[in-house]
Order: C-alpha cells, then sequence, then structure tokens
C-alpha cells in the first residue's frame, strides 16, 4: 500500500485552545501563571517519504473564459480531482514561429492538467478537442506547478522536445530545449533541498505533424525517471 502525502492541507491546521499559560523565567524567580486563550498555528510538517502520493486540496482555476480541454489528450486533459498536477495554458502562436514566445503579450486559448510529461516522439494531428480554432501545429503551452522531493543535493533534470521546450526551477532556467527542431534532448541539473518546489514547463510546436516533450529527472542516488508530480520524488 503506498503512503499518502497531505501537503497542502497538513500545513495550514490552526487550533483554538483556551488553557493556562505557564511561563516560566529561568534566571529570575519569576513565575506567572494565568488563565488565557490562545490561538496558536500548529504546524504538522508532513514526513516525506519517496513515492507517497500527493494530495491537494485544488489545482489554479482556468482563467476565465478559457475552455477546459475536455478529454485527455497527449498534452494533458481535465483534471484529476485530489491528484497534484501541472497546469497547462495553450496559446496560439504565429506560422513560422521560431521559439518560444514571451507570454504575456499572448492570450491564452485552453488550460489542461497532467502529473508527467511523456510524450514520446510521434506524429500529432487530433489537435485539442473542443478548442475553437483547433490546430496541431504552432502553439505553445505553458505547464506550471509545485513538486516535492525528499531527496538533498544535485537534481538532474532532461527534457527530450519537438519542437522547443524551456525548464524553470524554483524560477531559474534548469534546461534549455528552445528552438525548431526533431527530437532533442537538454539536461541540466539543481541543487534541491527536501521540501515543495515550484516547476515551469515551456513548450512549443513548430509545424506539423511530429510532436515529442518528455521530462526526466535523476535525483540524489536515483534512477533516471520520468517526473511525475502527483508522487514525492
Ligand atoms: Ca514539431
Amino acid at each position: 500500500m503506498s503512503r499518502s502525502l497531505i501537503w497542502w492541507k497538513a500545513t495550514s491546521v490552526t487550533v483554538k485552545a483556551a488553557a493556562a499559560c505557564v511561563v516560566g523565567v529561568t534566571l529570575g524567580a519569576a513565575v506567572l501563571v494565568g488563565r488565557c486563550a490562545v490561538t496558536q498555528p500548529q504546524r504538522t510538517e508532513p514526513v516525506l517519504v519517496s513515492g507517497a502520493v500527493i494530495t491537494i486540496d485544488a489545482v489554479p482555476a482556468a482563467p476565465p473564459g478559457v475552455v477546459v480541454v475536455g478529454q485527455a489528450t497527449d498534452f494533458g486533459g481535465p483534471h484529476a480531482s485530489g491528484v497534484n498536477a501541472l497546469r497547462g495554458l495553450v496559446y496560439f502562436v504565429p506560422n513560422g514561429t521560431s521559439h518560444l514566445l514571451n507570454t504575456a503579450s499572448l492570450s491564452p486559448v485552453a488550460v489542461l492538467y497532467t502529473s508527467r510529461l511523456d510524450i514520446s516522439p510521434r506524429s500529432w494531428q487530433s489537435g485539442f478537442p473542443g478548442v475553437p480554432g483547433g490546430r496541431n501545429e504552432w502553439f505553445q503551452i505553458s505547464y506550471e506547478g509545485e513538486f516535492v522531493t525528499a531527496r538533498s543535493g544535485a537534481h538532474q533534470f532532461e527534457l527530450l522536445s519537438d519542437d522547443g521546450s524551456r525548464l524553470f526551477i524554483d524560477d531559474h532556467l534548469v534546461v534549455d530545449n528552445d528552438g525548431r527542431h526533431e527530437p532533442q534532448g537538454a539536461q541540466g541539473s539543481v541543487m534541491l533541498q527536501p521540501g515543495k518546489h515550484r516547476i515551469r514547463v515551456g513548450y512549443f510546436q513548430g509545424p506539423r505533424f511530429e510532436i515529442a516533450l518528455q521530462l526526466f529527472v535523476t535525483p540524489p542516488q536515483g534512477a533516471r525517471q520520468i517526473l511525475d508530480i502527483s508522487r514525492v520524488l
């Protein structure tokens, strides 16, 4: 049976109690004893166990007016309730785009969710079901979320993609695999402490039909694997 880690709930528990307060002063003779009402946060740091399931209350919602992709696709689909996931915002980009664009100047056309990026090189013709103006080329996806590691030390990441991709951990660029290209890998590593970390992956598809997007991690004293943020690394 796998263990479950309810990270987001465990760190926000607050208890109220009317209790006797005892204050001891070690260097003096004064000892104050009285009754008082206290509100104290009870921070219960979760025990980090590699492989434990991470459950959450909610993932970031879709921006107003943005279509939620209603069927599973290679890039993600509807959110599976309670499972930690990346949120991916889909943008259409101009024909001929040669690299990832700054999404601040773009408006998302769809949102999807996935706990892992594991799209091996393949032909992709379906597009995004239910998304107006659907297309299978000239789009960009910005994934973001959080993952939890139980390990301390150098974590190696690898992005294999067709076309470009980039990985940011805690807002630092770790892997740069940008540009229009066939399936191609790039690597980078980052020192991490146990706990929760922010992750962002940018991906863009240039001309149809070929796609690929795989995010691997090799944690300290661990094996190379697809990063799955629904479990503690
Ligand atoms: Ca391509």
